[in-house]
């Protein structure tokens, strides 16, 4: 049988070294949404879905391997795979590049595959050496490499969304299962990396309501988990196939729950309340900026929109750039009291970046403003531009930056508590919906219950007069919603504490960088007593126990 090893970049993350930059941390929120929240902070790693979805999708054996040291990954190479694909985005360039060198050097037999969205970087066969390179969608493309039947039905990963979660240094369960409908979205707003990346097309793997359906059951019966996070650009763009789901959810009485991307034309067109009956819990929108020069924001009211998400209980992460063409000294500002002012329960900024082969690329390189003397690890968006910009030097973005992510914490308070917030507004509001709405408000309540015992740390640890007011006001919503708190609540508080305490102590010392374990998955691949059943899912400390087979 083929052989394959499927492996991520090596860390470690986050930290400047020969491969990459500080900057470059492992995790979504920390590293571009609550990352100047110190200890409220959201911390999550989330496994590398991609790899995965094509181990789970070919007939060889594979073993993915994700967030591994240099060390680990040339102990696995030493095994001759008959191919090593190696993923990659564009700050990873040096780490895929040196991966390649390591292959070349210890398992001169196995054949190199290139993958990722740094594979769009130009003559990447002359700068990597390597055998095969994929650029863009993967799966479809792997099978026609090995020869397999490619139209064959996508048979997708059952795996938890997230390892490492930690609420104020406090480990949560995996509370979502990654769900992937499709890759790629047609709007092609002109800075979009994963819409060029995917030839400006959506390509779908779950095509009717039907079909997610049927996998929902399926993961839910493997993993015990009923929430889902959705990785697709515009989900409720496909009306049909959500309108299906309701359907088919509503028919067999089930609760699922979402956590999605949508553009705002979107969600205009489905609805706040279509969103809340099937279970939408979470919401990222690309805002992008104040003035309306992308068509899917096109009259839309920002602030009267995420007001009635947030009523309805789903919480909203709003996505804005900083440092577009436009921006002067004085309206970046505006910009980000803008965005501010959307009082979202959570806020990124990202500065524009042209990233390979978009069309803001294209154009940049075309007149002469792309900086490509700046090294690919500094191309990531969260310190300084790489292009230049009329208006701001390249020093001068990164203070500006840090500002936005500040004002935002000190006018909004933590994110955490804005989530909680919208959590307790949903049960309190679900109750004058009608009645379809009544499992839904029993989520939230239990979430509210589930939430109660870190109030007190909220309270105890508010870094402002106002922050502590907010958190005394959560308080005193989440009593009136729960009534007064019970001695196990008080007791799960209590037995938290010393986690809290970890946490503010290393936050005090300027230890704020975590590195995720390595995991390790196999599939069809024998090895170490382990036979031909699929093996993959992750177990992981604190991650619901779905298969014995993943190693941490
Ligand atoms: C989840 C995610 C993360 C996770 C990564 C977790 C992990 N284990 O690696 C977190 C949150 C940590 C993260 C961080 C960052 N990310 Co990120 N991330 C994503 C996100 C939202 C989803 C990726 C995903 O799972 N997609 C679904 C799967 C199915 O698609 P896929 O991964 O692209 O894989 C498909 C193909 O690419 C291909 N493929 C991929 N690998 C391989 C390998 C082989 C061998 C083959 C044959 C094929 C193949 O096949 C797959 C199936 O079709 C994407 C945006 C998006 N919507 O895709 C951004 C994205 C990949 N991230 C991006 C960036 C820039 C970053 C950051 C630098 C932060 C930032 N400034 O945005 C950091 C870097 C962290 C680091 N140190 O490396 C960019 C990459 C742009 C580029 N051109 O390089 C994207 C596209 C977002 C964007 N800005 O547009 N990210
Ligand atoms: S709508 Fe969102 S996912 Fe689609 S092209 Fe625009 S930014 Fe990209």
């Amino acid at each position: 049988m083929t052989t394959i090893l499927l492996s991520s970049v090596f860390g470690p993350y986050g930290v400047d070294d020969a491969y990459g930059r500080k900057e470059n941390i492992m995790e979504l929120f920390h590293n571009q949404v609550t990352r100047e929240q110190g200890i409220f902070s959201l911390r999550i790693n989330h496994p590398s879905f991609g790899l995965h979805l094509l181990a789970e999708n070919i007939e060889a054996g594979a073993k993915v391997l994700d967030f591994p040291s240099q060390k680990r990954f040339i102990k696995e190479i030493k095994k001759n795979y008959d191919y090593v694909g190696i993923s990659f985005i564009t700050p990873n360039f040096l780490k895929a590049k040196r991966m390649a060198e390591l292959v070349r050097k210890h398992a001169p037999n196995s054949k190199i595959i290139l993958g990722g969205h740094g594979t769009r970087i130009p003559e990447i066969r002359e700068q990597i050496d390597c055998d095969h390179v994929c650029t863009g969608e993967g799966v479809y493309w792997l099978r026609e490499l090995f020869g397999e039947k490619v139209d064959r039905p996508i048979n997708h990963p059952k795996m938890g969304a997230s390892v490492s979660h930690r609420i104020m240094g406090v480990p949560r369960p995996a509370e979502s299962a990654v769900l992937i409908p499709g890759v790629g979205c047609p709007n092609a707003c002109r800075f979009c990396a994963t819409s060029h990346f995917f030839d400006r097309k959506y390509t779908p793997y779950l095509h009717t309501g039907d079909e997610i359906f049927a996998l929902c059951q399926e993961i839910e019966a493997h993993t015990g988990l009923t929430e889902f996070f959705v990785m697709d650009e515009n989900f409720l763009k496909y009306r049909e196939r959500a309108e299906r789901l309701l359907e088919l959810m509503e028919r067999a009485g089930k609760q699922y729950r979402f956590g999605i991307f949508s553009s705002a034309e979107t969600i205009q067109s489905v609805g706040v309340p279509f969103m809340a009956r099937l279970g939408v819990h979470f919401l990222w929108m690309g805002i992008e900026g104040k003035e309306e020069i992308y068509e899917k924001n096109k009259d839309v009211d920002f602030v009267a929109l995420i007001e009635t998400l947030r009523d309805a209980g789903i919480s909203v992460l709003a996505s804005g750039i900083l440092f577009s063409e436009h921006h002067t000294k004085d309206s970046i500002e505006e910009e980000i009291d803008y965005m501010v002012s959307l009082n979202a329960d959570f806020v990124q900024f990202m500065e524009l970046g042209p990233l390979p082969r978009t069309a803001l690329y294209d154009a940049h390189r075309k007149n002469g403003s792309l900086r490509e003397d700046i090294p690919y690890e500094e191309w990531h968006g969260q310190h300084k531009i790489w292009f230049d910009h009329d208006h701001f030097e390249r020093d001068q973005t990164p203070a500006i930056l840090k500002g936005a992510f500040e004002r935002d914490f000190q006018v909004n308070g933590p994110s955490l508590f804005r989530l909680f917030e919208t959590v307790v507004r949903g049960a309190r509001n679900a109750a004058n919906f009608p009645q379809a709405y009544d499992a839904r408000r029993q989520q939230l309540v239990r979430q509210c219950k589930d939430y109660r015992p870190i109030l007190r740390w909220f309270k105890r640890f508010a870094p402002t007069p106002s922050m502590r007011q907010q958190a005394v006001e959560l308080d005193r919503q989440y009593t009136e919603l729960l009534g007064p708190e019970s001695w196990l609540d008080r007791t799960k508080s209590f037995a938290i504490w010393p986690l809290v305490m970890k946490l503010a102590l290393a936050d005090k010392a300027g230890r704020t960088v975590f590195q995720p374990p390595t995991l390790e998955t196999r599939y069809r691949l024998r090895e170490s007593g382990l036979s031909w059943r699929n093996i993959a899912t992750f177990s992981f400390a604190g991650v619901r126990q779905v298969s014995p087979a993943t190693t941490g």
